[in-house]
């Protein structure tokens, strides 16, 4: 039977600023971490990325065409505050004031995030969100955002505070590459989200115009034998430091007892203190209730099998299958031997996850209030030929996850729209511009775009909500 999705659903496509924008130095944009990070680290550089800051016209025309009604953007802190904070670029604010009329003439809905991994450098050099004046510096660049901005309907405060500080902290990945360090990742993790309730309950105290949610990815976790108890508590533990620590921020204001044991057995195994003050709690406590959605980004699960070593982390940054290891000390190992599909960057396939995913906020956050996917797609070594490409995969990858957030609303969640990640390809932080996602591909040589198989059919669903 062929599944649907609700007539007042939005079928989005998502980007961010600093993917999909390049022109890095134009207009006075101040630099980003990632400027320099990608030269030392990465094969590749942010420009000129899917030139967005130049191409957003055509992009616009090409979502309209193809039934898109919501685009994700972000707003790159370092075009309207070079320096983080102080003196205005003007440039930067226009720039955006023209996205969101163009967003607008096109009847797609701007959904804009105010954080989307690139922190100004001058704030990520000075200790990033692990510095509590730059939580500081961030809510008075959102409020000067609120009050600047009044054509957007819908703000996101933080994309994904759980990969930031994993790429942070954990896997080293990401500016400024560190690893394995616990105490790092859950201070980033509890100070972002600090800064997400100040700034939420401003929005709320002030009566802002619009809605305001947060973006957090949420893999699903499993122990590889349920029946295994080392491995369940395997499971439960990644399950804490990648989605329960976040969420019980989020929707409790507070870090439930299970979540707090967790988090103090990683520590204690791994090294590593907290500094969580009372004045923490009273803010996350106050914004527990005011978030107006939840934006939950799905890729991929993992299964969980008991690990008694050290820790050892291998990004697969190149798409070689089977090169990626994650296993932690104390906690666990994401096993390899499931058998289960995964992409060539070993991301296991499993849309069940995003149904068990969203059942689990319902079940356990029954204030979530309603949830948007806000990003899901195939990262895929797309074949270019006589101008398309046949992404038969992406199609099957996306179907599947818009049949399973269809079967979550008829078992009762209200999930108003699908974001895909991506409207067009863009560069992936740690995988370069050979891990393509885009309904529309993008020759960056030339920065013409080309529709994918994949966004006429997306087309033909927008238009009929039936999931053909
Ligand atoms: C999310 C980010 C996006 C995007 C996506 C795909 O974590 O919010 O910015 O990059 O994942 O990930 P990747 O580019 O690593 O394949």
């Amino acid at each position: 039977m062929i599944k649907t999705l609700p007539q007042d659903f939005i079928f989005g496509g998502a980007t961010a600023a600093y993917q999909a924008e390049g022109a890095t130095q134009e207009d006075g944009k101040g630099p980003v971490a990632w400027d320099n990070y990608l030269k030392e680290n990465y094969w590749y550089r942010a420009d000129p990325a899917s030139d967005f800051y130049h191409k957003y016209p055509v992009d616009l025309q090409l979502a309209e065409e193809f039934g898109v009604n919501g685009i994700r953007v972000s707003i790159a802190w370092s075009r309207i505050f070079p320096s983080g904070f102080g003196e205005v670029n003007p440039k930067g604010v226009a720039f955006y004031h023209q996205l969101f009329e163009e967003c607008h003439k096109h009847g797609v809905e701007p959904f804009v995030t105010l954080h989307h991994f690139d922190t100004p450098e001058i704030l990520h050099s000075n200790g990033d969100f692990l510095n509590r004046e730059n939580v500081e510096h961030f809510v008075n660049y959102a409020k000067f955002c609120f009050e600047e901005f009044p054509e957007v309907n819908y703000w996101t405060t933080f994309n994904e505070i759980g990969p930031i500080g994993d790429g942070q902290y954990m896997v080293g990945k990401f500016p400024p590459g560190i690893k394995y360090d616990f105490g790092r990742l859950f201070q980033s993790h509890h100070n972002m989200m600090v800064a997400h309730a100040k700034t939420i309950n401003y929005f709320k105290k002030n009566n802002i115009n619009g809605e305001i949610g947060i973006v957090h990815a949420l893999p699903m976790k499993y122990p590889k034998e349920p029946n295994n108890s080392e491995d369940v508590r395997a499971c439960e533990l990644e399950d804490i430091i990648f989605n329960k620590f976040i969420l019980d921020a989020t929707y409790k204001g507070k870090y439930s007892e299970h979540t707090m044991a967790g988090v103090n057995h990683i520590l204690s195994v791994n090294g590593g203190q907290l500094d969580l003050r009372e004045e923490d709690f009273i803010a996350l406590s106050a914004a527990k209730d005011l978030n107006d959605f939840l934006g939950i980004n799905y890729y991929m699960s993992d299964w969980m099998e008991a690990f008694d070593g050290e820790t050892e982390i291998t990004h697969n940054g190149r798409g070689e299958k089977g090169s990626s290891k994650y296993q932690i000390k104390g906690v666990g190992r994401r096993a390899m031997d499931v058998d289960v599909p995964r992409n060539d960057w070993d991301w296991i396939i499993y849309p069940q996850g995003l149904y068990d995913q969203m059942m689990r906020v319902k079940r356990d956050y029954p204030n979530y209030k309603k949830i948007y996917i806000t990003e899901n797609g195939l990262g895929y070594k797309d074949e270019f030929v006589n101008n398309t490409v046949k992404d038969d995969a992406r199609i099957d990858y996306v179907k599947q996850h818009l049949e399973a957030i269809s079967d979550a609303i008829a078992d009762g969640v209200n999930v108003q729209g699908y974001f895909i990640w991506s409207l067009m390809d863009v560069f992936s932080w740690s995988n370069g511009y050979e891990k393509r996602y885009g309904l529309f591909y993008v020759d960056f040589d030339t920065q013409e775009r080309y529709p994918k198989k994949s966004a006429y059919w997306y087309k033909d669903v927008a238009n009929s909500h039936k999931i053909i």
